[in-house]
């Protein structure tokens, strides 16, 4: 385990120092604000101190490719990346090729090493849990650190990353007043309304397109929560609608928009090349609206990323391209899905099946990443009832939902 601690100005200088130092699975165990020593520390502003802790066995084994890759491991065995479900080697690739480094330097298969990684990632949530309970312990001597700790593990399991959690509760800090009893009830709705303002630039010019596209990886819910918008525009607001699919990969898929389409009463189109979808949406020049869906796309398969882009480029404005993805996703998953499909140029969020899943902190991830608005969440598979309306407040609520019950439970 190796420690360090760094003297910063604010946390987003520690986070870039401490992740280029030592690496992305550094831990940080310990936010202390200081004066300067001194007299001129009382005019200066206040420093923040900021400990790390990184597993080294883990950091090793994330480095050693790289060691290796510059020479550092053995001339004889060809070092390459772990490779991505989409550039699996052939079946043509000689043994040692398909292997993998291991830490001490030998080759393997691939599944060893995914269990190795997945051996080393327990080991390491374990330790970083250890740590917690530990500067638990010991900052519970300070009850102004220990309410800090506190709120920020709240943030942290609810899955909001470790920058935006810090700040978050830099919120809270100089509000000694929220230590008294009673008064940590207001934690909530501080940190909701934090969150509303933060988000709430994005809202600012959010007007509806004339043309939806759906995008997304596979089975997110994109085909569902289309129908649902169709059904409520043509149904409660009678607009005339029409569906558009791209969808030619799977024949269940373009049957499925079908019977949505006949059960609203609207038209379906099929295209097949993005000529004809040109024409068909010149066609429907007359229509309030034109729904479009998308096959879904494994997000690491970029050729059909870049298939999708040549259908969506010829969208005309005003359009949206709604990425959607389901809430219910392993931050990592989402963070990468969101990063293929930038491409695409996806200008508002969907976040469907927040009926599947208890927390949502990474919702506010990507849309702090990407500074893009979620416009709708889903929470059923009824048509077309499980969808809402998500405005600043109403994100900055459901990312806290449940969170009332940790105020005045002491820390
Ligand atoms: N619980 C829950 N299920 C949902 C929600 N939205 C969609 N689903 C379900 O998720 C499954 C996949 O939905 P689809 O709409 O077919 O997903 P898709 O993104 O179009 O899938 P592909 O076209 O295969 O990429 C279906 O069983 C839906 O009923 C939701 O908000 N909550
Ligand atoms: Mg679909």
């Amino acid at each position: 385990m190796k420690i360090k601690r760094y003297v910063v100005r604010d946390m987003q200088e520690a986070l870039k120092k401490i992740k280029a130092e030592m690496g992305p699975e550094a831990l940080i165990i310990e936010t202390r604000r200081t004066r300067r020593r001194g007299l001129l520390g009382w005019f200066l502003p206040r420093q923040l101190e900021v400990t790390a802790a990184v597993d080294q066995v883990q950091q090793a084994a994330r480095e050693l490719p790289a060691v290796a890759a510059a020479g550092g491991v053995s001339e004889r065995v060809p070092v390459r990346p772990r490779p991505g479900p989409a550039e699996h080697p052939g079946p043509g690739v000689p043994a040692p090729e398909r292997g993998r480094i291991h830490p001490v330097g030998r080759t393997e298969d691939a599944t060893a090493a995914g269990q190795n990684e997945a051996l080393l990632r327990r080991e390491l949530a374990e330790v970083k849990a250890l740590l917690r309970r530990m500067m638990m312990r010991q900052e519970m001597a300070n009850p102004e650190e220990a309410f800090f700790f506190k709120w920020r593990q709240v943030l942290l399991d609810l899955d909001i990353g470790e920058g935006l959690a810090e700040m978050l509760v830099e919120e809270l800090r100089g509000r000694s007043d929220l230590l008294e009893s009673g008064r940590e009830e207001a934690v909530p709705v501080i940190l909701q309304s934090r969150v509303a303002r933060l988000v709430e630039p994005l809202y600012r010019e959010v007007t509806p397109g004339r043309v939806m596209a759906f995008v997304g990886p596979t089975g997110m819910g994109k085909t569902t929560t289309l129908a649902k918008l169709a059904a409520q525009l043509t149904l409660f607001h009678m607009k005339r609608v029409a569906l558009v699919t791209i969808d030619t990969y799977r024949i269940g898929a373009v049957e499925q928009l079908r019977t949505y389409a006949e059960i609203i009463g609207v038209p379906l189109d099929v295209v097949m090349t993005p000529a004809e979808l040109e024409q068909v949406l010149r066609r429907h020049g007359n229509k309030d609206y034109v729904l479009i869906d998308s096959a879904g796309r494994p997000f690491w398969n970029a050729a059909q990323v870049a298939e999708l882009q040549s259908f969506l480029d010829l969208v005309p404005e005003p359009r949206d391209i709604f990425l959607v993805l389901a809430s219910n996703t392993k931050a990592r998953d989402l963070a990468r899905a969101a990063e293929e499909f930038a491409r695409v140029r996806f200008n508002k969020l969907i976040f469907t099946k927040i009926d599947e899943t208890e927390t949502l902190g990474s919702i506010l991830n990507i849309v702090h990443h990407w500074q893009i608005p979620v416009t709708y969440v889903t929470d059923g598979q009824n048509v077309p009832d499980d969808i809402d309306r998500v405005y600043p407040k109403k994100l900055a609520k459901l990312i806290f939902r449940g969170v009332d019950r940790h105020a005045g439970s002491g820390p």
